[in-house]
């Protein structure tokens, strides 16, 4: 009988010793502060120290990009997480600030290696977003920070990034086992 071997890979939800920071938008506050919580809570559920996480606030959705690539190209981040809440109102600003911060926070993950998570509700209206900042719709800012753990462990098992534990190529067992010295 044939006897495949199937090489698994996937990030686990330990977050000690990893480090996080999280872009949070002050524009519509009411809702970014609540999702910056449930993220905060989720790291430190996971292991995060209070140390290993810094927080930095800008003035709308349409800066997290230029500041998550900053802070991701630092090397000091395990990864990111990018929080902020638009609401559509009656001209085509939403588009824009939607569009060019979903695209300008991927090319800041694509571009420097560092996992950066999406926590930008895109809403039609308050009670959308509410629905989804601590209501019907759970939190997804606790998502969020749980995401940051699992891509953060993946990404220093796989290696290439400035916090990696092994190097691509290398075999995944030794990522996994952690018996390799960190870099810093
Ligand atoms: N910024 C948001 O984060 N959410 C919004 O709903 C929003 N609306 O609706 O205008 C918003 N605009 C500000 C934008 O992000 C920039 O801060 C601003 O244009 C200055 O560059």
């Amino acid at each position: 009988m044939l006897e495949a071997k199937i090489t698994k890979l996937d990030g686990n939800l330990d977050a000690q010793g990893l480090r996080f920071a999280i872009v949070v938008s002050r524009f519509n506050s009411f809702i970014t502060e609540r999702l910056l919580a449930a993220a905060v809570d989720a790291l430190e559920r996971a292991g995060a120290t209070k140390e290993d996480v810094v927080v930095v606030h800008v003035p709308g959705a349409f800066e997290l990009p230029i500041i998550s690539k900053k802070l991701a190209a630092s090397g000091k981040y395990d990864a990111l997480v990018a929080i902020g809440c638009v609401l559509r109102g009656e001209t085509a600003h939403y588009d824009y600030v939607c569009s060019e911060t979903s695209r300008g926070l991927q090319l800041a993950q694509m571009d420097t290696g560092v996992p950066v998570m999406f926590c930008v509700l895109t809403c039609d209206n308050l009670e959308q977003a509410i629905d989804r900042a601590g209501l019907k719709g759970g939190n997804k800012g606790f998502e969020a920070g749980l995401g940051a753990v699992e891509m953060a462990r993946l990404s220093r098992k796989l290696g290439g990034g400035a916090r990696a534990e092994s190097n691509v190529g290398e075999s995944a067992e030794a990522g996994a086992s952690g018996s390799k010295r960190r870099k810093k």
